[in-house]
């Protein structure tokens, strides 16, 4: 039995990625959502259990484990293809490049995940246009999303994985708030945007105000 605690807005990244990626394996599991303006993740229990206090985590078997980062990758190892679907990339090599990838946009572009938080794309844009720095990171995300998508469509690697949808959050934060970013990668974007373990986040219940 699989647990995923996630948090009552909806609208964290980390959650989204193990979400998603529980979806993807087509793993049974449920959810305990935690509400971070009440602290909760501060609970004895919960910080205990999860060493950090944050979310997401996931208990499976009475082992529990945050970091967006380590509970997929524990998914991928736990749940292995081909019984189960990849998460990750065929190749070695391409396995290190979307591990890169999920690096990079978990500790990069501050900027812009500051002037267009997610609650920018699961509640209202944001009309402010970008500063200087905003639109360097905006710049920077579009530079390497053009360099690693290939030119002739599809996702990064042979099929999708777990990389997609951080990339494709990512681009979200722009697209949500009518930010200019090049059509191949809005295109690439709505299209893993589509997927039904990504609606399956979008259509969760959400407080009405934020
Ligand atoms: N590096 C972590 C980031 C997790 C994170 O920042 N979680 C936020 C929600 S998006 C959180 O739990 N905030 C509450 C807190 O830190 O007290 C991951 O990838 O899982």
């Amino acid at each position: 039995m699989i647990t995923l605690f996630g948090e009552s807005m909806w609208d964290s990244p980390w959650v989204l990625t193990v979400f998603v990626a529980l979806k993807e394996k087509a793993l049974d599991f449920e959810i305990r959502s935690l509400d971070l303006t009440l602290g909760e993740q501060s609970a004895p229990e919960y910080r205990d259990a999860s060493l950090t206090g944050r979310v997401p985590a996931i208990e499976h078997d009475g082992f529990v484990l945050s970091e967006s980062m380590a509970i997929v990758e524990y998914l991928e190892e736990t749940f292995s293809p081909p019984e189960y679907p990849p998460l990750f990339p065929a190749s070695l090599r391409d396995r290190g490049r979307a591990r890169q990838l999920m690096a990079w946009l978990r500790t990069d572009l501050g900027a812009l995940r500051e002037a267009r938080p997610t609650t920018s794309i699961f509640f209202s844009p944001v009309t402010t246009p970008l500063s200087q720095k905003a639109m360097a990171a905006r710049n920077k995300l579009v530079d390497v999303a053009e360099r690693v998508l290939p030119e002739s469509g599809g996702s990064l690697f042979d099929y999708v994985t777990i990389a997609d949808i951080d990339l494709t959050l990512a681009l979200q934060r722009l697209i949500a708030s009518g930010d200019p970013v090049p059509a191949r990668l809005a295109e690439y974007a709505a299209e893993i945007w589509r997927r039904p373990s990504v609606q399956a986040f979008v259509a969760q219940d959400r407080p009405k105000m934020h």
